[in-house]
C-alpha cells in the first residue's frame, strides 16, 4: 500500500498515464493525492478529467485555480462557453460534463490526514493560519461550493481584493480564502498577496516572501504537499513539499510518496513542447 501526491497535471492525460505505470499506481492498494490543476493549457482536459474521476474511489483532490474557472465556465450559457478556449471547451459540451463536473465541485481545497501527518492544498496558506486554522477556512469555503447556492460563489469568486484578514463577511471573505489556498506564491509578513509576482525566489520586489518562508508565520504540525508553482519546481524545505514541475510547459510530472520513511519522488517528463521563451512566465 503506497499514498503518493501528484503535481498539476493541468490536462496532460498521455503524462499522468505515464506516471502511473512508473509508480506501478495498483488501484487495488494504493491511494493518490492530486494536488489540483487537474485541467487546462494540456489539450486533454478532458480525459485527464475522465481518468481522475474513474479513480475516485482511490484518490483524493483538492480545487486548483483552472479548476475552480473550469466550474464557473460551466455555468455560463453555450454562447459565452463557445469563447473559452478549445480544451476546456471539450470539457464543458462533453456529454459527461455533467457528470465530471458535478464531482469536480464536490472536491476540497484543503486535504490532510492527522494520522499519515500529511495536508495538501493547491497554492499555500496565509501566514498566520496553523493547520486548524486552515482546515476551517477550507471547510467554510467547501460549504457554500458543495451547497444549493454555490453559483452565486462562481460568480463571485473572481477578483484579487481584498487580502485575507480574519473580519472579512460573505463574498469577500469567500474569495480572499479562494485566493490563498489556489494563488498564493508570495506575500507580505501582514499577508498581502502579490499575485503579478510568479517567478523563481529570489527575483521578487522587496519585502515579499515565499508564502512557506514569511516571517512570523505560524507553526504547522503537518507536513505539506502544494503544486501550482511552476517555477519554483521541486522545492522540499520548511516543511513544504511543492511538486508542480510544469509538466505542461515542458517540465516533468512528479510523485511524490507520503507514507515511505525516506523522500521518494519519481518523475516522468512532461508534454513535448518547448519551454517558454526566457523572461516570459505562465500567467496563472
Ligand atoms: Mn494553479
Amino acid at each position: 500500500m503506497s499514498v503518493w501526491a501528484i503535481g498539476d497535471l493541468q490536462g496532460c492525460y498521455d503524462v499522468t498515464q505515464r506516471l502511473l505505470e512508473k509508480i506501478r499506481f495498483d488501484p487495488a492498494a494504493d491511494t493518490l493525492w492530486f494536488c489540483g490543476d487537474l485541467v487546462n493549457r494540456g489539450g486533454q482536459s478532458l480525459e485527464t478529467l475522465r481518468l481522475v474521476h474513474s479513480l475516485r474511489a482511490r484518490s483524493v483532490v483538492v480545487l486548483g485555480n483552472h479548476d475552480l474557472s473550469l466550474l464557473a465556465i460551466g455555468e455560463r450559457s453555450p454562447g459565452e462557453q463557445r469563447k473559452v478556449n478549445p480544451d476546456l471547451q471539450r470539457v464543458v459540451l462533453a456529454e459527461d460534463s455533467g457528470e465530471l463536473l458535478g464531482w469536480l465541485r464536490s472536491q476540497k481545497l484543503l486535504h490532510s490526514d492527522h494520522a499519515l501527518g500529511w495536508m495538501m492544498i493547491h497554492a499555500g496558506l496565509a501566514p498566520k493560519w496553523t493547520a486548524a486554522l486552515a482546515e476551517k477556512h477550507a471547510r467554510e469555503v467547501e460549504q457554500l461550493l458543495h451547497g444549493d447556492d454555490y453559483r452565486k460563489l462562481l460568480r463571485n469568486m473572481y477578483g484579487d481584493k481584498p487580502d485575507w484578514s480574519p473580519g472579512l463577511r460573505g463574498h469577500d471573505r469567500s474569495r480572499a480564502i479562494i485566493n490563498v489556498f489556489t494563488r498564493m506564491r508570495y506575500c507580505t509578513p501582514r499577508g498581502r498577496m502579490a499575485v503579478e509576482e510568479k517567478g523563481a525566489p529570489g527575483m521578487q520586489a522587496q519585502g515579499l516572501y515565499p508564502w512557506y518562508e514569511v516571517p512570523g508565520r505560524a507553526q504547522r504540525e503537518l507536513k505539506i504537499v502544494c503544486g501550482h508553482w511552476s517555477t519554483l519546481g521541486l522545492m522540499i524545505g520548511h516543511g513544504v513539499h511543492a511538486i508542480d514541475t510544469g509538466a505542461v510547459w515542458g517540465g516533468k510530472l512528479t510523485a511524490l510518496q507520503l507514507d515511505s520513511d525516506e523522500i521518494r519522488i519519481v518523475q516522468v517528463p512532461g508534454r513535448d513542447v518547448p519551454p517558454p521563451p526566457k523572461g516570459q512566465l505562465p500567467k496563472d
